[in-house]
C-alpha cells in the first residue's frame, strides 16, 4: 500500500504523463481508480467484439453469393481478432481473460446494447457493416488517441479493419438500392430498424453520463457521447442520401448555425431496457456464448497441455 506521500508523488507524475500526452503503459505506476475504469471499458469492448460476431453469423449460410459469404467470413473473423486483441490490452491491467469472460457469464460485464438486436433479412448485413461498424469507427478513432498505451495501439489496427467493413456494409446497401423494387423496400426496412440502436451506441447524453467526466479527465476518452454521436450523423446522412435511403427521423434537419444536424429524441427506455438485459435477443445472445464457451473447453485444455509439455522439453534439454 501506498504512503501518502508516495502515492501523492506518483499521481503527479501520472498527471504529468496525461497532460504532456504520454502514455502510460502497463508498467507504470497508475490510480486504480485509472486502472479499474480501463478495465471495465476494455472488456465491455472486447465483449462486444465476440458478441457481434452473433448477428451476423446468422446469415453466413444464407448469403446470396459466394463473394459475399466469403467477404461475411472474413468480416466475422476480423470481428473476433479485434475481440482478442482487447482482451489481450486488458490483461495487461492484471486482470485474466477467464475471469473477463466469467464477469460477462455472470452478467456484471456489459457488451454494446447494438447487439442485441435480430438480423432479419440480408439488409440487415448491409445495416450493420455500414451503420454499426460506422459507428464503431468514429468512437475508436477517437480512442486510438487514448491514454493508455496497448489500448491506443489496440484501435490503430482495429480501426484498419472496420474500416473495410463499413465500406463492405455500404456496399450492400447500394447493390439494393439499385436492384429491385422489394429490395430497396428491404433495405429501408434495415435502414429503419438500426438507425436508432446504432444512435444508442455512443451511450447516453453526456448530462447522464457517469463515467464520462473521470474519461475525459484521465483521456481514456477523448471526445464526449454527444459530440461522438453528432459526428455519425454528420458523416451519415449524405452517404443515405447519395442511394436514396430515408433517415427514419422526421425531426432530422440541417443546423446551419450549428453546422450540424439537429435530430430527434432518442427512446432512452429502450436503451435502459436492453442494457439491463430486456432486449430481444440478450438472453440468445448470451446463451450462445456461454454455450459454445463450455464446448471450446477442450480446445482450451489441449492448448494448455501442449504449453505445459512443451515447458517439460524444455527444462529437460537445459
Ligand atoms: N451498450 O457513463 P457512460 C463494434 C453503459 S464495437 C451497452 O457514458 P462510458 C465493432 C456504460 O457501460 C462496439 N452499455 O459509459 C463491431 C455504463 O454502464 P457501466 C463497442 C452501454 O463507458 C461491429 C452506462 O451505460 N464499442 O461495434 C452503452 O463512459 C460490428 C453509462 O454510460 C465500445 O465498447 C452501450 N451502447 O461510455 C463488432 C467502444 N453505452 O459500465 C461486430 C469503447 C453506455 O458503468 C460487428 N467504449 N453503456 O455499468 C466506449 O467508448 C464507452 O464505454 C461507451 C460508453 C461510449 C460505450
Amino acid at each position: 500500500m501506498d504512503n501518502n506521500e508516495d502515492y501523492n508523488k506518483n499521481l503527479l507524475e501520472f498527471e504529468r504523463k496525461i497532460e504532456a500526452e504520454e502514455k502510460i503503459e502497463p508498467r507504470d505506476w497508475m490510480p486504480d481508480e485509472y486502472r479499474q475504469h480501463l478495465i471495465r471499458q476494455m472488456s465491455q469492448h472486447a465483449h462486444s467484439e465476440v458478441i457481434g460476431m452473433q448477428p451476423e453469423g446468422n446469415w453466413v449460410n444464407r448469403a446470396p453469393s459466394l463473394r459475399s459469404k466469403k467477404i461475411l467470413i472474413a468480416k466475422i473473423q476480423d470481428e473476433g481478432g479485434h475481440g482478442l486483441y482487447l482482451y489481450s490490452a486488458a490483461e495487461t491491467l492484471g486482470v485474466s481473460r477467464d475471469q473477463f469472460v466469467k464477469w460477462l457469464h455472470e452478467g456484471k460485464a456489459k457488451y454494446s446494447s447494438i447487439f442485441n438486436y435480430p438480423t432479419l433479412s440480408w439488409a440487415d448485413i448491409g445495416a450493420i457493416g455500414w451503420l454499426v461498424d460506422g459507428a464503431a469507427i468514429v468512437n475508436q478513432v477517437s480512442l486510438c488517441r487514448t491514454s493508455y498505451g496497448p489500448y491506443s495501439r489496440a484501435m490503430v489496427r482495429i480501426c484498419k479493419e472496420e474500416s473495410f467493413h463499413q465500406r463492405q456494409g455500404y456496399e450492400i446497401m447500394c447493390d439494393m438500392m439499385n436492384g429491385t423494387e422489394d429490395q430497396r423496400k428491404m433495405a429501408q426496412d434495415a435502414m429503419n430498424r438500426w438507425w436508432w440502436p446504432s444512435l444508442m451506441m455512443f451511450g447516453p447524453t453526456d448530462n447522464d453520463s457517469p463515467n464520462s467526466q473521470r474519461a475525459m479527465k484521465w483521456k481514456i476518452k477523448r471526445e464526449s457521447n454527444d459530440k461522438l454521436r453528432q459526428k455519425f450523423i454528420y458523416k451519415t446522412v449524405g452517404q443515405a442520401e447519395f442511394i436514396g435511403l430515408t433517415v427514419p427521423d422526421p425531426d432530422l434537419n440541417w443546423n446551419e448555425e450549428a453546422q450540424h444536424y439537429d435530430f430527434g429524441e432518442i427512446d432512452w427506455n429502450e436503451f435502459y431496457e436492453v442494457i439491463k438485459g430486456r432486449g430481444p435477443c440478450n438472453k440468445q445472445r448470451l446463451e450462445t456464448h456461454i454455450k459454445s464457451h463450455q464446448e471450446g473447453e477442450w480446445v482450451r485444455d489441449t492448448a494448455r497441455e501442449y504449453n505445459r509439455l512443451k515447458q517439460e522439453v524444455k527444462k529437460e534439454l537445459v
